[in-house]
């Protein structure tokens, strides 16, 4: 028999809210489409964990699901279930695997690499992995792993047919994420997501039960559709161009609210270049606000230069996440100290990213590599021996659109890889003309949502074409600066700023055309 691990429930009848019974929580979890279950019970006494077995074997039968019993081989034999679950401090897989019928299911929890290894080994069906998020479910006794670690783990799970789920702190907010997020460089994915509060401390346990499997096949779905797309060329340098085009017209013509949490050094100049772009900037930093503002905003810029409002950057990007809103981070400076590597990781755990736009300095920092050495916050030219490479790595590992700023530019989504050659050198006498190129990123990521049809937006945490977005917003303001740079009245850097704003607002769409240097690969 094939399990269909997709949607795991964990029972948990601490949790149960007044007034609802055990058995209807259940029945109900069921009827909305969970598609195995685990008994869990840690204070039970044998007798009552032997019924609860039973009565709950009765009913997953009723819907054709099946059973698996935390910990205790007896009473899995006792009720016939269909396999048991084991924790590391349970009884060891081979003598589960002498005791039980053939054909039993056994999974084992993981939450470290050895732990996965020594589970290969002895051939478990499944492991749950975890856990990925913060929970008060269960006691923690190791780190939580955090969506951007399972990948490691699913990693080393190629070439097994061990199947994978994760647990520990999923909801419907952070199911996409979880699901999005958890995936090795070679694409290897987790077979499903395990719950427990999400759906037992649920008063509507069926609607609960019901949000997460449509979720997860809306999500299984545009994968299958992704996948489909990839294995085509998406790209040409024309229509490359051509797509920058329309989103500078669609920018104009829907005038999207570009919300930017961003440094004290530049705010201003970022309205700005906002406002010149034809879109409109609201700088608003109050965790209290996010969740209003997601509903109405064309994209989110996080850019963390002077960290100090990292408390409204959590719930912005979660809740932009949860509206299929583009987030573009910004991660400046990340390598200058240990507390921003903390706050950029702290971040990137919470939510999804759908682009991440650095200097080779601060995307050498974030991936880990020892390539290039960053000097306080300022750019420190390409550096990378092969720069196209890490992009599509570093692309695939984050799981978004990686766009890698300098003298030469470099964009990827983990497929394409795009080289962008304008610019002038007088970018770098200015201040934050880095986070200039940010927020044109995340204006333009606004025009491509504008875009993007609500179909579109089904199973995925973005709509609209991100690395587009992300060109886009670069070859604007390199453009702009080549031209603000040849105008007879620049003489420094104090009027080349001022040019600068002047040509990003006059841009057209035909100068943008004639004058992009684009390379696709
Ligand atoms: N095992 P919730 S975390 C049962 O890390 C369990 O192995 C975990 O509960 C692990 O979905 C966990 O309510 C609790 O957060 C998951
Ligand atoms: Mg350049």
């Amino acid at each position: 028999m094939t399990i269909d691990y997709s949607l795991y429930l964990v029972t948990g009848r601490d949790l149960l809210p007044e007034g609802m019974t055990y058995l209807d929580s259940l029945e109900e979890s069921l009827r909305g489409g969970v598609t195995i279950v685990q008994i869990r019970e840690k204070k039970a006494d044998t007798l009552e964990f032997f019924e609860i077995a039973r009565q709950s074997k009765t009913l997953c039968d009723k819907y054709k699901v099946p059973l698996v019993i935390n910990d205790r081989v007896d009473i899995a034999l006792a009720v016939q279930a269909d396999g048991v679950h084991l924790g590391q401090t349970d009884m060891p897989v081979h003598v589960a695997r002498t005791l039980l019928p053939p054909n039993a299911i056994i999974g084992v929890s993981c939450n470290n690499l050895d732990h996965l290894k020594k589970a290969v080994e002895d051939r478990v069906d499944y492991i749950g992995i975890g856990a990925v998020w913060i929970t008060n479910t269960k006691e923690l006794t190791n780190p939580v792993i955090g969506v951007r670690g399972v990948g490691s783990f699913l990693s080393a799970l190629d070439g097994t047919d061990v199947k994978a789920v994760a647990i520990g702190g999923i909801k419907s907010d952070n199911f996409l994420r979880t699901l999005h997020g958890s995936v090795s460089p070679s694409g290897h994915r987790l077979d499903g997501v395990a719950v427990v509060s999400e759906i037992v401390a649920s008063r509507d346990p069926y609607r609960s039960a019901r949000t997460l499997r449509e979720a997860y096949t809306s999500w299984s779905a545009q994968l299958a559709n992704q996948e489909k797309a990839w294995s085509a060329p998406m790209y040409t340098t024309d229509s490359v161009k051509a797509g920058v085009i329309g989103l500078i017209r669609a920018i104009r013509d829907h005038n999207p609210l570009v919300h930017q949490i961003t440094n004290v050094v530049v705010t201003n100049q970022s309205a700005n270049v906002t406002l010149a772009l034809g879109a409109s900037p609201i700088m608003a930093t109050a965790p209290e606000e996010m969740e209003d503002l997601s509903r109405v905003l064309g994209a989110l810029l996080i850019n963390f230069g002077t960290v100090t409002d990292k408390e409204g950057m959590v719930p912005a990007g979660k809740y932009a996440n949860r509206e299929s809103k583009p987030v573009v981070f910004d991660p400046v400076g990340v390598g200058a100290t240990q507390f921003r590597r903390r706050t950029a990781a702290h971040l990137l755990d919470n939510w999804q990213a759908s682009v991440i736009k650095g200097n080779a300095a601060e995307l050498s920092a974030l991936a880990k590599s020892e390539e290039v050495q960053a000097k306080g916050v300022d750019s420190v030219g390409s550096g990378f021996v092969d720069p196209a490479k890490f992009v599509k790595e570093l692309a695939l590992r984050e799981r978004c659109v990686i766009a890698l700023t300098g003298p030469t530019d470099w964009v990827s989504d983990g497929v394409t890889v795009i080289k962008l050659d304008n610019g002038h050198k007088l970018l770098g006498n200015i201040t934050g003309s880095g986070c200039m190129v940010g927020t044109c990123i995340a204006t333009f990521c606004a025009g491509a949502w504008t875009q993007a049809s609500i179909e579109d937006s089904f199973g995925k945490l973005v709509r609209g074409d991100m690395l587009l977005g992300a060109v886009g917003g670069i070859l604007v303001l390199t453009i702009a600066a080549e031209i603000a740079a040849s105008r007879p009245e620049v003489r420094g850097s104090g009027t080349f700023f001022s040019a600068l704003m002047d040509e990003l607002y006059n841009l057209t769409p035909d100068t943008v055309l004639e004058r992009a240097k684009v390379q696709v690969f």
